[in-house]
């Protein structure tokens, strides 16, 4: 391409510093160094760890930073070494790289890299130095990927190529809301079978006798037979773009009952729509939440998900899974420093509590696939998009999310 190997000048959203509103600025995006892409963005989600970032709640970010991890778009130019894409390409990139190098990568059982945020700092690219410069003042890079940004500069190994048919300002979504909440139903969770045994139902007496009658003929048989009523209960806390999405996983593994919890009632109609057998709101009730959900439920739900950041959300959600085998997703990003007290009788009696990033997936050898499944129409993601702006109303696709009005604005350069 005409612009391969030299300096793009571009818009971008900065974040100047904390609490500030995004500043749409002209900036000089560097070229590619080597095993780096640079990528010209076409279309990016909104994410509520977007807005964690500008609060100035999100793990030790490194200001004046360029946020966005929810894009989608098309190679413009290649480093020394990259191998796996070529320029024209289209790209998903995504804030957990797979390196393939680490332990956890060689895993099978895990999704997370070393080279996550949470082990080494990616404000900068992994060579210490930012591709980013605005009104002569080197800006910090978000998760090696800022898509808040027309042009992108990314290690190889926090992009993969997808199929030539994905329209980018619908597909830009598995980058993160989709694929976290979806993975973490399916992936993290595992839904699907029924643990709870408080749902067991004894068989029709009828029933009984036909088995005894098989009794008779000399079959094998239990003299108290227990029909598994299929599926398990869900509860969804948070039903934002990523709730929903977890919704989208129960529903998909084949939950009975999937009950949705949210503040804000005019999720509901869309929670409804994608899966959610019922919702209610926590401040319908006198007593908390957790004790309204054991009831609805007899024992409490089987999986439970905090899909908020709240430590009392969190809690909430973890009492309310049942005390044996219910386990707990923790899908919400806390505020950094965060310290939930947690009463270990919850754990005693055996409930699990685990978290996930990004719904358990290996980015780059998932990503191709989960975009192949949404060309197939294995899911619908399309229907978490409320809004799309063009890239210059950003800081409006942010108050929408702030108001509730948004489920995923996208927004498209
Ligand atoms: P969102 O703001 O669109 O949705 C949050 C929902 O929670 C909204 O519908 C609110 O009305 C609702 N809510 C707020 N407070 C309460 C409350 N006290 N009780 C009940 N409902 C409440 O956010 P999102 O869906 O984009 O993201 C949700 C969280 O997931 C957020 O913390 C984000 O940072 C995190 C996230 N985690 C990962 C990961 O890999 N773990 C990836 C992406 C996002
Ligand atoms: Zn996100
Ligand atoms: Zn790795």
């Amino acid at each position: 391409m005409a612009t391969s190997g030299k300096v793009i000048r571009c818009r971008a959203a900065v974040a100047w510093a904390v609490g500030k509103p995004l500043s749409l600025e002209e900036v000089e995006v560097a070229p590619p160094k080597a095993r780096e892409v640079r990528v010209k963005i076409v279309a990016t989600g909104i994410c509520r760890t977007d807005d964690h970032v500008i609060e100035g709640s999100f793990l030790d970010i490194d200001f004046p930073v360029i946020p966005g991890h929810e894009g989608a778009g098309i190679v413009e130019s290649i480093g020394e070494g990259v191998t796996s894409v070529k320029p024209g390409d289209k790209v998903i990139l995504f804030g957990l790289p797979q390196c393939g190098e680490c332990c956890f990568c060689k895993n099978p059982d895990s999704n997370y890299c070393l080279k996550s945020h949470l082990s080494v700092s990616q404000c900068l690219l992994p060579d210490k130095t930012s591709r980013f410069t605005c009104r002569g003042k080197q800006i910090h890079h978000f998760l090696w990927i800022s898509t808040f940004a027309e042009y992108t500069v990314v290690p190889e190994f926090t992009l993969a190529k997808i199929d030539a048919a994905a329209p980018l300002d619908k597909v830009c979504l598995l980058a993160c809301g989709f694929s976290t909440g979806y993975g973490a139903a399916i992936n993290t969770a595992k839904v699907g079978t029924q643990l709870c045994p408080g749902q067991v139902h004894r068989s029709h007496p009828q029933k009984r006798s036909a088995t005894a009658s098989s009794s008779s003929r000399g079959r094998l048989s239990r003299p108290h037979v227990v029909q598994v009523k299929p599926g398990s209960t869900c509860a969804v806390f948070g039903l934002g773009g990523v709730g929903l999405s977890v919704v989208m996983g129960c529903k998909a593994a084949g939950a009975s009952r999937i009950i949705g919890v949210d503040v804000n009632k005019e999720k509901f109609a869309r929670a409804k729509e994608l899966g959610a057998t019922e919702c209610i709101s926590p401040r319908d009730f006198q007593k908390p939440v957790q004790e309204v959900l054991t009831e609805m439920t007899g024992y409490g739900v089987d999986y439970s998900f905090e899909v908020i950041g709240t430590a009392d959300t969190m809690t909430a959600a973890l009492a309310s899974c049942n005390m044996n085998t219910g386990v707990c997703v923790v899908v919400g990003v806390l505020p950094t420093g965060s310290v939930v007290p947690i009463d270990p009788l919850l754990f005693l009696s055996g409930r699990t509590c685990k978290g996930t990033l990004i719904g358990g997936w290996k980015m780059r050898d998932s990503i191709p696939k989960l975009v192949s499944s949404y060309l197939e129409k294995k899911f619908n993601s399309d229907l978490l998009i409320t809004h799309t702006l063009p890239f210059a109303k950003i800081n409006e696709g942010f108050e929408l999310l702030r108001a509730g009005k948004s489920i995923r604005t996208v927004l498209l350069y």
